[in-house]
């Protein structure tokens, strides 16, 4: 099975779960500092304070990525290190971090992808409200302003949030995440302004970075009814609602579900939006990013595994893995929404690899047979029906801060050894890197 010659192979990483430094040169404090910081809400009390030290690190850990034959890197830019207040001054040291970094990635001859929003938001900013505040709009056009004026076209492709449901979901509504909110208002509203953000943020990428691609990275999930009971049917149509078409509607048709939108609660949560300029989200793209990691069985009446068919298989996340799953909402992306190109920006998985403290290859055969599953039966499948899918990009290059599980968690294809800040090369990244230099799975 050969992918086309021109396809992008990539690693992918973000900002606060590696760089570390996070108070270091300037930079502010970001709600994932506050939150983890704050007993109880991550596994461990882990916190992003030195991650895998990226921001020292940077140089070997871009040749890394060269030399194990892949061609592209997505990484995301810190709000706070390059604004730490989220509005006013520049942190000169923080544009310069990037200004050095992308130096290192285009001198090893990778192409960057660069994300400019992946959660690490300025703690000044949620003081305000943070995402729940329609004044983030403006906030983010700022400082989308300032890194793409200073950044521009040396970057390959922009994005311009990283799953905005996340965000705003995990964030807002059932407070998992950072900010750690559990307010539904508060949460529709922040999906609300994420959309209108992105929407902003576009036209601006465009004035200062005439001719790279520009697009957005959904986190999407297949919501599959365990029977044909109607029930499981009704509330799987739901989850695909809550889930899918609550930012896929948005961003190409410029209007919300109208199934989700009758629902009195979600209603009342956007009584006080303009819902008039939710036309802005609909700005045109020139990729969707999408980060794939599982699909959801949905069941009226069954829990946990018992909703999966006999023999599934899952991940330390306890997500199952099946990679045809992808293929299908590839195509389906394609079908009903009809992107000019998609990326997969993320997909990957953590597993409890073996310690190591030799220099011999880590082997986690896991990971290399999801990773073969998923470019089979995922990318390599949906190309076959004809899907514009142009790039594929591991989740992720090392391991590091897996937000509220902490460093428990490794989702990494180069393990880290976070005492002594050592990376080693999982045979999966050997096994990827064969196939970002070949082509051939
Ligand atoms: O680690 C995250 C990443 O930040 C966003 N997408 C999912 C990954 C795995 O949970």
């Amino acid at each position: 099975m050969t992918f086309p010659a021109d396809f992008i192979w990539g690693v992918a990483t973000s900002s606060y779960q590696i760089e570390g430094a996070a108070l270091e040169d300037g930079r502010g404090e970001c709600i994932w500092t506050r939150f983890s910081h704050t007993p109880g809400k991550t596994k461990n009390g882990d916190h992003g304070d030195v991650a895998c030290d990226h921001y020292r690190r940077y140089p070997e850990d871009i040749k890394l990525i060269r030399d194990l034959g892949f061609g592209a890197y997505r990484f995301s830019i810190s709000w706070p290190r390059i604004i730490p207040l989220g509005t006013g001054r520049v942190n000169e040291m923080g544009l310069d971090f990037y200004d050095r970094m992308l130096d290192e990635v285009l001198n090893q001859g990778l192409q960057p992808y660069a994300t400019l929003y992946h959660w690490d938001l300025p703690q000044a900013l949620e003081d305000q409200g943070g995402w729940s505040n329609p004044a983030i709009v403006d906030w983010f056009a700022e400082y989308t302003e300032v890194v793409t004026r200073a950044l521009g076209d040396r970057i390959k492709g922009w994005i311009t949030l990283n799953e905005p449901w996340c965000s705003s979901m995990l964030g807002y509504l059932w407070g998992v995440h950072a900010p750690g909110v559990q307010d539904m208002t508060r949460a529709y509203r922040a999906a609300h302004h994420l959309l209108l953000a992105h929407g902003a943020a576009i036209p601006i990428i465009r004035r200062n970075a005439p001719g790279v691609p520009a697009g957005i990275t959904l986190n999407l999930a297949p919501q599959i009814p365990h029977s044909d009971d109607p029930l499981d049917i009704q509330m799987a149509t739901r989850g695909d609602g809550f889930m899918n078409r609550w930012f896929l509607d948005p961003i190409f048709k410029g209007e919300y579900p109208a199934d989700l939108l009758a629902e009195e609660m979600i209603a009342a949560a956007l009584a006080d939006v303009d819902m008039t300029r939710l036309k802005e989200a609909a700005v045109p793209t020139d990729f969707l990013g999408i980060n794939y990691y599982m699909r959801w069985i949905i069941s009226s009446k069954l829990d946990g595994h018992d909703r999966f068919p006999a023999g599934s298989r899952f991940t330390e996340m306890d997500w199952e893995i099946y990679g045809r799953a992808m293929g299908e909402m590839l195509l389906r992306v394609h079908q009903e929404y009809g992107p000019k190109a998609i990326h997969i920006t993320e997909n990957g998985a953590a597993f409890p690899d073996p310690d190591t403290t030799t220099d011999a290859i880590l082997e986690d055969p896991l990971r290399v047979e999801f990773y073969k599953e998923y470019l089979r039966d995922g990318a390599q499948w949906a190309l076959d029906q004809g899907v514009p899918l142009k790039g594929y990009f591991a989740w992720s290059l090392m391991d590091n801060f897996e937000w509220g599980e902490g460093y428990e968690k490794r989702f990494g294809i180069v393990h880290v050894d976070y005492a002594t800040q050592k990376r080693t090369p999982k045979r999966s990244a050997y096994y990827l890197g064969e196939v970002a230099r070949t082509g051939v799975i």
